[in-house]
């Protein structure tokens, strides 16, 4: 009786048992879309001075502006076109030193004009 003798090669398949949840009905999170609110915008200030306003200011929107009378004369910052008032905004009498702040919320270009003084006029563009 001769044995024959083989050898045999087993190879060993590894069974790789991947779990695939193909049924998983769990929804892809959205993509987040970059929600977080805009940095404040940093404010500006405008100095009245000379019995001028600058010619125009750009600026982001939310800004806070701050209109700061350097002169002795009083002034007004008014909102509109000379010689109407669009009741955005109006400081009144600015006495010297005196401030006036207004925040911007909405892009567009804004005008204002001083009452007392026919050649001040300025424009505040908002982007
Ligand atoms: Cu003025």
């Amino acid at each position: 009786m001769s044995r024959i003798t083989r050898t045999a090669l087993a190879l060993a398949a590894s069974a790789a048992i991947v779990g695939a949840c193909g049924s998983s009905a769990t929804p892809a999170p959205a993509a987040t879309t970059a929600a977080t609110a805009a940095p404040a915008a940093a404010p500006v200030n405008i100095d009245i001075q000379g019995f001028k306003f600058p010619a125009n200011v750009d600026v982001a929107k939310g800004t806070k502006v701050t209109w700061t009378n350097k002169d002795t004369a009083a002034h007004t910052v008014t909102s509109g076109t000379r010689p109407n008032k669009d009741g955005k905004f109006d400081s009144g009498q600015l006495a010297a030193s005196a401030t006036f702040s207004f925040t911007f919320t909405d892009a567009g270009t804004f005008n204002y004009w001083c009452q007392n003084h026919s050649s001040m006029n300025g424009t505040i563009t908002v982007k």
